[in-house]
């Protein structure tokens, strides 16, 4: 709900984030994930990978990535319905367009338009739906200039 809100404030934020907010800030922040293929987060008793980053690592701008679920004996969840949602927690908006998802077989999801506007700690926040769990995990990616 706060997102959804905080996405109508997208604006504002992009203006005070030209003057205050240097991106590098967060090459440093704990909270941040360093990118690489492979990388992969607990969802419940799911387990969500970011198989691959177009560019990769993600930059500022127009990202794809590719997600792989899987289930608690490490096999391909292929049936899952994927809700990828991305935010910058410090600042307190979402992303102004939402990403899509689509699954490609063998439990791989594109995410395709994922348009992450401006420097600083970004997190994707995912959603999984599948056979009858749903589970959340979260990316945080920094993003600099
Ligand atoms: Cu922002």
């Amino acid at each position: 709900m706060r997102a959804i809100a905080a996405a109508l404030a997208l604006a504002a934020c992009g203006a005070d984030d030209a003057s205050s907010d240097d991106g590098s800030r967060c090459a440093a922040d704990g909270r941040k994930d360093d990118y690489a293929p492979g990388l992969t987060k607990p969802a419940g008793t799911l387990s969500v990978t970011v198989a691959a980053a177009r560019p990769g690592p993600p930059t500022q701008g127009m990202n794809e990535i590719t997600l792989a679920v899987t289930d608690g004996e490490g096999r391909a969840v292929a049936d899952a319905r994927v809700a990828v949602t991305p935010v910058m927690p410090d600042h307190g908006h979402a992303s102004a367009r939402a990403p899509v998802v689509t699954p490609v077989g063998d439990g791989t999801y594109v995410v395709r338009e994922l348009w992450l506007p401006m420097p600083g700690l970004w997190q994707l926040a995912i959603e999984v739906e599948a056979a009858g769990l749903r589970e959340k995990a979260a990316f945080q990616f920094c993003i600099d200039r």
